[in-house]
């Protein structure tokens, strides 16, 4: 059933659909009675036999595009932009600039729901631990550490902007580290497998009414050290936990213990030049 109410098949809108989470929802977020229109600057791969997909090649940032990206939308999920550190003007015209292209074009053709991927960088300066067994909360008060993450910020904020100005339900997922494996100590606590990753956005697509919110986007890792409690509260159920991986990462390492800091080497990256992911 669509936003709408209408008994017809939904259609999803994803933008940065050639990237890596891109690429890793497109299967799983199949379903029968889905389409799912991919956008990309770059190539998407073309449909397999019987996939509801519709490919379109083209600019987020651009204004044409993205309205017709838009028509017959029933929900966004945003993906597409400027994934790490990169200069001022090119984080501002893609990452900030385009995700308001995006929010207008989605408020033109009256798309009332959209998932805005927002990232840990975002609050990357907060210390783990800082909030105790809790967990920093999704709603903890941004903390940017690069350019990337000021452009999160700016990315929450117009959502709230167009949730409060046009009513549109916005949900803001600051995603930890979504890979096929965490990588290292800190992953280990910042971890979102791509499963829940998937199980996350069908809870931003389905949960009733949301408003505006602000969430985290990790699995239920063991060493966990942010709050699951807003993603839980939307119908979020977490099933997997980077515990698994945490023999072969710790092997040799003098410390398991994580970074300072939720960024981690982000905070320490030179502003505006690109860093290693
Ligand atoms: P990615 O860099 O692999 O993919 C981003 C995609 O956006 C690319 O395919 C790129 O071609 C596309 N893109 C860039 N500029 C565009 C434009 N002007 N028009 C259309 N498409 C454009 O990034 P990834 O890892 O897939 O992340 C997806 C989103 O999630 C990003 O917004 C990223 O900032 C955010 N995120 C990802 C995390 C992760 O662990 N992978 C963690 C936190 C946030
Ligand atoms: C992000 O925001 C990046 O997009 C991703 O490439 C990773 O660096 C991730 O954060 C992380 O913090 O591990």
């Amino acid at each position: 059933m669509s936003e709408s109410g209408m008994a017809t098949t939904e259609r999803i809108l994803i933008t940065g659909a050639a990237g890596g989470i891109g690429m890793k929802m497109r299967s799983r977020l199949r379903r029968p009675d889905r389409v799912l229109r991919l956008l990309d600057l770059d190539a998407v791969a073309p449909p397999t036999t019987g996939e509801l997909v519709e490919i379109m090649t083209g600019s987020l940032t651009d204004a044409a595009t993205m309205a017709a990206a838009c028509q017959d939308v029933d929900a966004i999920i945003h993906l597409g932009g400027i994934s790490r550190e990169a200069g001022w003007d090119q984080i501002l015209a893609v990452n900030v600039d385009g995700t308001h292209t995006v929010l207008e074009a989605a408020q033109q053709a009256g798309i009332s729901r959209i998932v805005l991927a927002s990232s840990n960088h975002a609050v990357g300066f907060r210390v783990f631990g800082e909030a105790g067994a809790s967990g920093v909360p999704g709603t903890a008060a941004p903390l940017p550490d690069t350019y990337y993450g000021f452009s999160k910020v700016a990315v929450e904020a117009l959502g709230s902007l167009y949730h409060s100005r046009f009513g549109m339900n916005v949900i803001c997922v600051r995603i930890g580290s979504c890979f096929d494996r965490p990588h290292d100590v800190r992953g280990l606590s910042m971890w979102l497998s791509p499963n829940d990753c998937a199980r996350l956005f069908e809870a931003c697509l389905s949960v009733e009414q949301p408003g505006y919110r602000v969430i985290w986007g990790v699995s239920a890792n063991t060493r966990v050290a942010v709050s699951l409690r807003e993603a839980t509260e939307l119908g979020y159920h977490s099933e997997d936990d980077s515990e698994q991986f945490a023999a072969e990462i710790l092997a040799g390492r003098e410390t398991a213990q994580a970074p300072m800091y939720i960024g981690g080497p982000f905070t320490e990256t030179p502003l505006g030049k690109p860093n290693p992911l």
